[in-house]
């Protein structure tokens, strides 16, 4: 924290020269700044190793061995941007033996535990039954109990570190026409998950991840948000949709999505990334910036039109990982790419767009979105990080003080992060 406070000190007049220019320009600057100082983004435990989950993996050195190394991973960016307070699990790859200690490393640092995440897309060894035709959709009552009691299991760890979401992606599907009954398949689905939502605490959630396709390339059991709506109201209250920005088809308004699914109460977190193509799992902000502000304008409207609490409500995470860039600098980039579309949506004049929007000003209408998407929103969250005792520059500071040698040093060049 020293080196912090030289960093910061180091470019204090010039954040303090670009921080009152906003200031003077934006009235509600002072109320943004709160708002992103409360806003934290969980961290996927399964990026904080390179590589992704696809294909080979090219690991680079220090990364985390271990579940405690990958805590203090998340602890080092929650301290160098103070928005990186939570962790979200992925059972069986991170297996918690020793929940109590394993909570209070995370205590420690002011890191609390996200959704945990079951895995019933991969055989584990030693299981009795294989998932390679489907685990909670499949034909067989035998595979459908295991994948149940796996997911129940996986509650039972996330009680254990203070946990209170479920998120559930499941990888079911069909590769080819004829190979499964569209009903049958949902309404096995269906059935598996009433009895994991039975064995949900009264205060969890259960989200149910949807994906368009892949590894099933005919259909997807629960494909699209239609699918998982369904299975949300038809579970009950507990149950809501997660959206996972990579999981639709090209040019899906994913904005328009979120709109409704906010507005029926149904809407519960997301997997934040970006994507050219498909399920990319790129750094968020880095391909469609202009699609992410869109999409937080959507939450922003929609939870203030509910009374939601911005950064209570919803479970704010990253599904993001690849083989090319150091995985906490990637992670930096993301969270900082979720803070500015945040900002930028704050900015938006709610009152001046309904309006537009009651006469049909189409013109003024985008000029409205746009501006607030074109203002530089930087110094607003470097001043959220400078009152919050983070770095002005996070990824400068990662740099200057090699942060990646460090952890080399201390934990070696070849270390295989657990699971996948
Ligand atoms: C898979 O495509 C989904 O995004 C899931 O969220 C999955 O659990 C996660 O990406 C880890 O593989
Ligand atoms: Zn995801
Ligand atoms: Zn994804
Ligand atoms: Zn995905």
């Amino acid at each position: 924290s020293g080196s912090i406070q030289a960093h910061n000190d180091s470019l204090l007049k010039d954040h303090v020269r670009r921080f009152d220019f906003l200031r003077e320009n934006i009235p509600a600057a002072e109320d943004i700044v709160s708002k992103l100082i409360a806003f934290q983004v969980a961290i996927p435990s399964w990026a904080l190793g390179t590589g992704g989950t696809r294909f080979g993996r090219f690991s680079g050195p220090g990364e985390p061995g271990t579940l405690e190394e990958k805590i203090l991973d998340v602890a080092l960016l929650h301290q160098l941007n103070r928005s990186s307070g939570a962790i979200s699990l992925h059972i069986p790859w991170d297996i918690p033996d020793h929940p109590d200690s394993i909570r209070s490393l995370a205590d420690k640092y002011g890191i609390r535990f996200d959704a945990v995440n079951s895995n019933t897309f991969q055989d584990q060894p030693g299981q009795a039954q294989s998932y390679k035709f489907g685990s909670l959709q499949h034909v067989d009552k035998a595979v459908r109990k295991q994948a149940i009691e796996h997911n129940i299991e996986v509650i039972r760890h996330g009680v254990a570190l203070g946990s209170n979401t479920l998120t559930v992606w499941l990888a079911d599907g069909s590769c080819f026409p004829g190979q499964l009954n569209f009903r049958r398949a949902f309404l096995n689905t269906l059935e598996s998950l009433q009895e994991i939502y039975a064995a949900l605490p009264a205060d969890w959630k259960m989200l149910v991840e949807y994906k368009a396709y892949e590894p099933n390339f005919y259909s997807t059991t629960v494909g699209d948000w239609g699918q998982s709506h369904l299975l949300a109201s038809k579970l009950g209250n507990k149950a809501y949709t997660l959206v996972d920005l990579g999981h639709h088809h090209p040019n899906t308004n994913i904005e328009q999505i979120v709109s409704l699914l906010l507005m029926e109460g149904k809407l519960g977190g997301f997997h934040f990334n970006d994507s050219k193509y498909g399920d990319d799992d790129l750094t968020v902000g880095s391909i469609k910036p202009y699609q992410l502000f869109l999409i937080f304008n959507e939450l922003v409207e929609g939870m203030d039109a509910r009374k939601m609490d911005h950064a209570l409500e919803l479970a704010w995470m990253i599904d993001a990982s690849h083989n090319v860039k150091d995985p906490l600098e990637d992670l930096l980039q993301s969270v900082e790419a979720i803070l500015l579309a945040y900002a930028q949506a704050l900015l938006v004049d709610r009152q001046s767009l309904y309006h537009a929007q009651q006469e049909n000003d189409v013109v003024k209408a985008q000029e409205i979105l746009q501006d607030a998407f074109r203002t530089d929103c930087r110094p607003l969250l470097a001043e959220a990080r400078l009152r919050s005792g983070g770095a002005l520059h996070p990824l400068g500071i990662f740099r200057d003080m090699q942060l990646r040698r460090t952890l080399t040093e201390q934990r070696g060049i070849h270390t295989v992060a657990t699971g996948l």
